[in-house]
């Protein structure tokens, strides 16, 4: 893989300035297409693109899949929203002898900013939305998996997104910096850790010119409760699979678990039983549950944090590695004890949980200390009492909360994803609201009375509607009057 220089960021930069306009007026039905032809290619590469994930980023074959799938879901939710809401002119109310309408537009050049962890599906989500809506795009992987990356940008290209308005460039963190600090672009969509997020947000507020909107999806530290009421069995099963899939290097892992005193031995003797069964291995086999982290700077952050953690904290179980291991950027998955929510550090991005005991009645006082974290991503319930779980979300400030049921694995238009204070600044991925903050709205106002008037008033047959006659409009009918109408028979 050869990296971009700073020729191929002007260049990059020229070509797709160039080519905006023309592709923010190609019909929203043109753009749906191009996302549903993305999505096709996808699912007929799919072999190729799970063995990229898994050479590449170290994916075991399940997580692969997801990946393709997740990208897919992507692609066809916001082609069904862009035909929806983005194709064209609506018409509103307004007195006759004026014409009035409004619509949502790209905004420019957007830089999509993708992490390594979701190297198809965020990838695939962050670019197919800046498109969709308009945009032209210019895509940077993450260093460590820019091959997967330019799968995705070919299919891209081959879908029938046009070269000059879709740029991808490959490289380190320069190359994103470059971009962020250039005036001709006009929104950022980045995933990544918060630090990250906070220099670019720096560099916007520092540019001369517009200010443009930044849609950062952060780290979180994720919290799940479990209280004396919930089955130990179910738990067990939620905590490895939130904990320790993709090995634990998904924003929304489990990272703090909290059990009620009274279950907290036995939850965990169980849970040390279902960590010795897990296989740490080689992503390409079938039968491997926990996979390496991405590259050996993650191994060896993890591996300092590992040895802190095991002279501060109780550690009551390690699973093994065989000796093979030794030379690959393993991390056995762990948990830890702690006495307090005071002695976590900063997000461990890798298959570590640590454990808290609380008391019934203190339930209160731990939600208080998981908002204090100032990060609000996801967060887990198990509890067989509904009062406890309502208590509770209605106490917590957090973009995706799951109960009695895992917190990772958000599925496109079914759990919206994204968090709130250090987590993100929404719109969440994969919602309703995600595509509008890639566009901009504009308003035309005609006066019609300089071409002679309303005619179709002149025109109108007796009880025959027109979209220019509003009397006294309803607010929530401005849009689509006629189609919210439900059918009336006739007699
Ligand atoms: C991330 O790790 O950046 O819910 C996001 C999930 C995925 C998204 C994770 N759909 O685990």
């Amino acid at each position: 893989m050869v990296y971009a220089d700073a020729d191929d960021v002007e260049q990059a930069l020229a070509t797709t300035s160039a080519a905006f306009n023309e592709w923010s007026f190609t019909p929203a039905a043109e753009r749906a297409a191009c996302l549903r032809r993305y999505a096709d290619l996808l699912e007929a590469h799919m072999g190729e693109l799970i063995a990229r994930c898994t050479r590449e980023a170290g994916k075991n074959i399940a997580d692969g899949i997801a990946e393709v799938r997740e990208a897919v879901d992507f692609c066809r939710y916001y082609a069904v929203q862009v035909e929806d809401e983005f194709a064209g002119e609506t018409v509103l109310p307004g007195p006759t002898g004026e014409r009035n309408t409004y619509g949502l537009y790209g905004r420019g050049v957007f830089v999509a900013i993708c992490p390594w962890n979701f190297p198809l599906a965020i990838f695939s989500g962050q670019v197919a939305a800046a498109l969709a809506a308009g945009n032209a795009v210019i895509a940077k992987p993450a260093e460590q998996t820019c091959l997967v990356g330019a799968a995705a940008i070919e299919l891209m290209h081959e879908a029938g997104f046009p070269g000059d308005v879709l740029a991808y460039l490959p490289g380190p963190g320069e190359i994103g910096a470059a971009l962020v600090a250039d005036p001709r672009i006009a929104g950022v969509a980045f995933t990544g850790s918060m630090p990250t997020a906070k220099k670019i947000n720096r560099t916007l507020a520092e540019r001369d010119g517009p200010i443009i909107p930044l849609i950062a999806e952060t780290g979180g530290q994720n919290a799940m409760i479990v209280d004396s009421s919930a089955l130990i069995e179910q738990v067990v099963a939620d905590v490895v699979r939130s904990g320790f899939q993709s090995a634990g290097q998904r924003c929304s892992a489990l990272r703090v678990l909290y059990v009620q005193t009274d279950i907290a031995d036995d939850l965990i003797e169980m849970l040390s039983g279902a960590m010795a069964e897990l296989s740490v291995g080689d992503p390409w086999q079938l039968g491997t549950d926990v996979t390496p982290v991405i590259d050996t700077a993650a191994r060896d952050k993890l591996a300092e944090y590992a040895a802190y953690a095991d002279a501060h904290f109780k550690n009551h179980y390690t699973c093994k590695l065989d000796e093979t291991h030794e030379t690959g950027t393993y991390i056995a998955p762990r948990i830890y004890e702690l006495d307090s929510i005071d002695q976590l550090g900063d997000e461990q991005f890798g298959p570590i949980v640590h454990i808290i005991r609380f008391s019934a009645s203190g339930i209160d006082q731990v939600v208080d200390d998981i908002n204090a974290l100032g990060y609000g991503l996801t967060f887990g319930i198990h509890s067989r009492i509904d009062t406890t779980v309502e208590r509770v979300l209605k106490r917590l400030r957090v973009g995706n909360a799951y109960v009695n049921r895992n917190i990772i694995g958000a599925v496109v238009g079914v759990h919206p994803f994204g968090g709130e204070g250090l987590s993100g600044t929404g719109p969440k991925a994969g919602g309703p609201h995600y595509l509008y903050r890639f566009a901009t709205e504009r308003s035309v106002s005609r006066d019609t009375t300089a071409a002679g008037g309303n005619a179709s008033l002149m025109s109108l047959e007796e009880d025959e509607p027109s979209e220019h006659v509003y009397v006294t409009p309803e607010p929530q009918r401005l849009n689509r009057a006629a189609d919210s109408e439900p059918e009336r028979t006739r007699d």
